[in-house]
């Protein structure tokens, strides 16, 4: 047989062509945790989105807040909590299968789960296992897609990865961090400042430092917008996740049914590829924030003065503006800290719905359970060049759903990913939007347009698509 005749084949005879392409396509991550608790809460989310992504790590750290001999609060949760999780997900893992073949085996996880350092605050020094984990996926020659490191606690693991990378394999720094995008959850020990900058940030890494995080974590009944609330109080996690939702989804750490904190969170949510086509550029924002370039390739949090100067040393909780706004309690405080955190809670009842179905899928057969819309754009390119002055339209009818479900659409502009700074474009609650660039718009601009696919399944499911239309003379 010839070969085009047996590529043919293989795709006529592949059951779903679209998962085997996915598998291509799916960022790669590799998870950092201290053990806290919220970190626990989030690993029940993260195992429950892992269909999304490419599992390559799952590391046990430490941090500021978390290492072994830590007393009272201090205390390092027994690593072997991320085995008691991914033997839960084992529970559940046929279930799941039927809703997504992408989900990996309990075993392939198993396999990927090694303890780094852990030892104290920042502790860098050890050879552990985690820290050469990820310095061989960093050096994998058969694989140059890029890998998302994601810090749940201090940076020292990925600096001793980083380390072990220098010190065996100097001549090949460069080729490995071209692989790497860093994500993290403020810096949560001295490492990132001590080692990694000083030796890598040179390689012009991608690099995300978070505080908009908080939001998820234990503050968000402090700073939340009250609309947003309902999907973090006891009734909904209970009916949504915690109840009857199987094995996993029951050892969700919860306070008393309602959210607790799940601040590490968004350094994964970054990554699920939902059409915001943020994990092109942090600047353009989606489900993990939005960030903006403070110096080489490193972005943080939009501040809320504009006479801010972001620290160049470690950005944590002694610095965070989070922290300093948690109980402003004045009416004009108050709005400008739930700006602060809108790049993450503008998202969140679409982020909390994903949970619920991922919940459903647990227990619930597919015809049972919900699914999520693909957005499908028509004659409509993802990048658009246009005059100021001039029509275009925009057009996803192409869209589909996988359950039948009636669909929802809007088109809106996101303004804060948009540098063209006149008034906001009209919203266009159709599949089809017909939109004039405003006439004062200058050559360069952009304006990020947002197509907004909601289904009528229940939880209901969102998707999106960006497009970006640039000004042209
Ligand atoms: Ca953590
Ligand atoms: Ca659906």
């Amino acid at each position: 047989m010839n070969k085009l005749l047996a590529i043919a084949l293989l795709i006529i005879l592949s059951s779903d062509y679209s998962a085997i392409i996915g598998q291509n396509t799916r960022p790669r991550v590799i998870v950092t945790t201290d053990g806290e608790a919220d970190d626990r809460a989030s690993m029940v989310r993260f195992l429950l989105t892992c269909n999304e992504f490419d599992v390559e790590g799952i590391i046990n750290s430490s941090s500021q807040f978390h290492w072994v001999g830590g007393k009272g609060w201090n205390a390092f949760h027994p690593v072997d909590w991320v085995k008691e999780y991914i033997e839960l997900y084992a529970k559940v893992y046929n279930n799941l299968q039927q809703h997504s073949p992408n989900y990996p085996t309990p075993e392939y996880l198993l396999s990927k789960w090694k303890v780094g350092n852990i030892e104290g605050v920042g502790e860098d020094d050890i050879r552990t296992e985690g820290a050469e984990l990820i310095a061989n996926v960093l050096l994998d020659k058969s694989d140059d897609r890029p890998v998302w490191l994601q810090a749940w606690g201090g940076c020292n693991t990925i600096s001793r990865a980083l380390k072990i990378i220098e010190e065996d394999y100097p001549e090949r720094m460069e080729e490995a961090a071209a692989k790497m995008r860093l994500f993290l959850i403020w810096e949560q020990d001295g490492t990132y400042q001590d080692y990694i900058r000083p030796n890598w940030e040179k390689y012009n890494i991608p690099t995300i430092i978070a505080d908009q995080f908080d939001c998820m974590a234990y503050i968000w009944p402090k700073v939340l917008p009250k609309e947003i609330n309902s999907y973090f109080e006891a009734e909904w996690m209970q009916d949504n996740v915690l109840n009857n939702h199987g094995s996993l989804c029951a050892i969700y750490e919860n306070n008393s049914g309602a959210f607790n904190a799940e601040g590490d969170t968004p350094s994964f949510l970054h990554s699920i590829p939902t059409g915001l086509r943020n994990i092109e550029n942090p600047g353009y924002g989606g489900w993990g924030g939005r960030y903006i370039n403070v110096r080489n390739n490193v972005w943080m949090d939009p501040a809320p003065t504009s006479d801010y100067t972001h620290p160049d040393g470690q950005i944590s909780i002694h610095n965070s503006w989070s922290k300093m706004m948690e109980n402003w309690s004045k009416e004009d405080e108050i709005a400008i800290r739930t700006d602060y955190f809108k790049p993450i809670w503008r998202w969140l009842p679409a982020v909390q719905n994903d949970f619920a179905a991922r919940a459903d899928w647990c227990v619930k057969n597919y015809a049972s359970a919900n699914h999520h819309p693909e957005v499908r754009l028509k004659k409509t390119p993802l990048n658009i060049e246009a005059k100021a002055g001039s029509k275009i339209k925009l057009d996803a009818s192409n869209s589909i759903d996988p359950d039948g479900d009636k669909l929802n659409y809007s088109w809106w502009q996101h303004v804060e990913a948009s540098n063209y700074s006149g008034e906001k474009m009209e919203d266009f609650h159709s599949a089809k939007a017909k939109i004039t660039i405003p006439s004062d718009a200058k050559s360069g601009e952009t304006i990020h347009m947002i197509c907004e696919v909601s289904d009528s399944g229940k939880p209901s499911l969102t998707r999106y698509q960006r497009v970006i239309i640039t000004v042209t003379d």
